[in-house]
């Protein structure tokens, strides 16, 4: 790795499939240097000072001075929780289901938000102010504080609350104009009884080894079954498909994420007249759909037109996932809590 700070945006969408192209190569292909990487793996360079002012508990602190304790038990132990937020026209979209999701995550794993919903709204619409951030992408992090060597979180007494306002772009344009290839992987979605899956904690390396899985093999995202073999959903997005006219994802239960795009996506389709249900579905339901995407904060709706080789539909982004995609970014242009102060 270079110490060069002058690199772009971390992507994760150059040419994987092609496991043969130098790394010099893709390097060069994304626009910027690069010494790292192993063969098939994303060539990736320090990530620029981008002049932040990043939040943590009540102050703002330069990227540089933003920092936590190596004792955190969110870095020795993944021990707290995350929601991503986008920001869209100088709106935080979904940022009271978004909030309310970081209460519930912390909720399940016992840690106690020193904050009320309201006044962490209010330090992430700050946040945005302070960053002049209209459009965007939100991270807020809380994790259990500094503690002592050893797991036990009743050592720990300082929840750090972090709030980072950046931007984010999972995958190319391209991509979502002729749809996304991708494959199911072997990593297994989380238990219920293990961590659960609906917490967004910062526990996300069952994600990221099934992720991993997916970038070996040359793709972008990873379908992940749960214990049973039903369908969950993709690393960090939900997944729906369309078949003769109705829509279906994955119930809760499956595993899947209680997303908060997903929840739009069931609301604009139903504004569309096409209806949603929830059943356990197989890889077989997902071969002989009419139509995929792919919904998240991150990623929004992606058409999804092959999955483990299966082309979907006539392998085009089918009518219903455009319809619905357009639909999205035009309540993104009028919903949201205003970052402006009112
Ligand atoms: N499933 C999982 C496992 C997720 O992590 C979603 C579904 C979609 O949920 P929302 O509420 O965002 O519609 C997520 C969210 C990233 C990134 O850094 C990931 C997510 C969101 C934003 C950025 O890759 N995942």
């Amino acid at each position: 790795m270079t110490s060069k700070s002058s690199a772009v945006t971390i992507s994760t969408s150059v040419s994987l499939k092609n496991p043969t192209m130098s790394v010099k190569k893709m390097a060069s292909k994304l626009g910027f240097p690069c010494t790292l990487a192993k063969p098939g793996w994303v060539p990736v360079d320090l990530p620029p000072l981008l002049g932040m002012k990043v939040y943590i508990n009540g102050r703002f602190y330069s990227e540089q001075n933003a920092k936590v304790s190596v004792f955190d038990h969110g870095l020795l132990y993944g021990d707290g929780v995350f929601e991503g937020i986008r920001a869209y026209h100088g709106r935080l979209f979904k940022l009271k289901e978004h909030i309310d999701r970081l209460f519930y995550s912390a909720k399940a794993i016992l840690l106690d938000l020193p904050m009320t919903h309201a006044e962490l709204m209010e330090a992430t619409l700050e946040t945005c102010r302070r960053n002049k951030l209209n459009d965007g992408y939100i991270r807020l992090v809380v994790t259990r504080g500094r503690g002592t060597l050893g797991l036990n979180p009743n050592r720990c007494s300082d929840p750090q609350v972090i709030i980072i306002a950046g931007k984010i772009q999972l995958y190319p344009p391209s991509l979502y104009k002729k749809g996304m290839e991708i494959v199911t992987v072997a990593t297994t979605r989380n238990h219920h009884n293990a961590v659960n899956p609906a917490i967004k904690s910062l526990n996300y390396l069952n994600n990221i080894m099934a992720k991993i899985e997916a970038n070996i093999a040359g793709y972008e995202e990873a379908i992940m079954l749960n214990a049973e073999g039903y369908v969950a959903e993709c690393t960090g997005d939900n997944i729906f498909i369309l078949k003769d006219g109705r829509m279906f994802t994955p119930p809760l239960s499956s595993g899947a994420l209680h997303g908060i795009t997903r929840g739009t996506a069931i609301d604009l389709l139903a504004e569309l007249g096409v209806p949603t249900s929830e059943p356990n579905m197989t890889r077989y339901d997902l071969f002989n759909a009419d139509e995929c995407f792919l919904t998240g904060t991150g990623a929004e709706i992606v058409p999804v037109v092959k999955i483990d080789q299966r082309v979907i539909g006539n392998g085009k982004p089918g009518p219903v996932t455009k319809n619905v995609v357009k639909a999205y970014h035009e309540l993104t242009k009028v919903s949201g809590e205003p970052i402006a102060k009112r």
